[in-house]
């Protein structure tokens, strides 16, 4: 105890999506999905420490006291209890933490926030989870964070158990197997979503028509991606990243009320790299979208400046990033703490 711990972490781009709960408790997947964990330009840093001095938990997030009694915030904070049974102890935590990007906007905050904490809690308590267990305590927390406690290409399996115990994610290549994926990432807006991907999934599973088909033809995807991120098929990844991302916005605009993340500006980026992949008489680029309108375009090194001329000069475009993958969660040296250790308060507070 007493022991501060640092970690960074980074958020996950999905290929195919987890949109739907079977359980919403324990955070259940209607269906696998598989992702790529980024690189550290969008990150997390998470400093924790577990005291018997503290009489609650105290989370920071971005400089901002959490009120943990009524907020989303609060429920996700499981993962501190789930964590606290693993190692049987019972004493509260100061936990805080900083994003380099905006929360909430669709660039997949709570993933990386929730990884980043359960990396670094587990630490601070002095356990040695591995990856897969981690993952499983990360889910808890967010879902799509249980893809991000790894680096690499990263498939999160559905589970048929009622306890979730099959329900985890895996890593099916690392980063240096296929180095010249990228992510580029091209930001139209930075404002907070209107409606949450909580809400917004829990919506499509209960009114939504098309979405049981969508169920239908998931599980085969998944397989065909991961068969040809092994074989580093690009055209293959590309077109069913793609179509995935189109059959998932397909079941929100189709439940009731209907909910549209994309807008014009998501709409004439599709077509876009629909005529760059024309032009190039194969597909070079794919794009993704999560929940929101910033685009995703997974594509290979050599295409980052076809992309780039794509989108670059345009009003509509905030800025680009070009992402590469990344390697999960790693601890940080002590100096670069976000907790004074002598007062065990945030860095900085009165
Ligand atoms: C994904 N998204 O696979 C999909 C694609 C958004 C669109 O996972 O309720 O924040 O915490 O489990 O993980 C966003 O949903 O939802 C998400 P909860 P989460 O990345």
């Amino acid at each position: 105890m007493d022991n501060v711990t640092t970690a960074i972490g980074t958020p996950n781009m999905a290929l195919i999506k987890y949109w739907g709960k079977r359980d919403t408790k324990l955070i259940l997947p209607m269906n696998s999905s598989v992702s790529m964990t980024l690189d550290e330009q969008l990150n997390t840093k998470t400093s924790v420490v577990f005291s018997k001095k503290f009489e609650e938990d105290r989370v920071y997030i971005n400089g901002a006291l959490q009120d943990l009694a009524n907020s989303e915030i609060g429920e996700r904070l499981v993962v501190l209890n789930i964590l606290r049974e693993i190692a049987n102890v019972n004493v509260k935590a100061l936990v805080v933490s900083e994003n380099s990007f905006p929360t909430a906007s669709g660039l997949a905050s709570s993933a990386s926030g929730l990884a980043t904490l359960v990396y670094s809690a587990s630490k601070a308590l002095g356990l040695e989870l591995s990856a897969k267990e981690l993952s499983i305590v990360a889910r808890r927390g967010s879902g799509s964070a249980c893809r991000s406690v790894m680096g690499g290409i990263v498939k999160w399996t559905r589970g048929v158990k009622v306890d979730g115990s099959d329900s985890y994610a895996e890593q099916v290549a690392e980063p240096g197997h296929w180095p010249e994926l990228r992510d580029v990432v091209v930001i139209f807006t930075e404002s907070r979503k209107k409606i949450s991907s909580r809400a917004g999934m829990k919506q499509t599973v209960q009114n939504g028509i098309l979405y049981k088909s969508r169920l239908d033809y998931v599980e085969g995807a998944v397989n065909r991606l991961v068969n040809a991120v092994k074989k580093k098929d690009f055209e293959t990844l590309g077109e069913i990243t793609m179509r995935d991302s189109m059959n998932m916005h397909a079941t929100m605009l189709d439940t009731w009320p209907p909910i549209m993340y994309l807008d014009d500006n998501s709409k004439d980026a599709i077509y876009r790299v629909q005529e760059l992949n024309q032009s190039e008489g194969k597909i070079v680029a794919a794009y993704t979208f999560d929940a929101g309108s910033n685009a995703n375009i997974i594509t290979l090194s050599k295409y980052v400046g076809k992309v780039r001329k794509t989108f670059e000069g345009r009003d509509s475009v905030k800025s680009i990033l070009e992402l590469k993958m990344g390697g999960g969660p790693r601890l940080l040296r002590e100096k670069e703490s976000l907790i004074d250790k002598r007062r065990m308060v945030p860095l900085g507070a009165d």
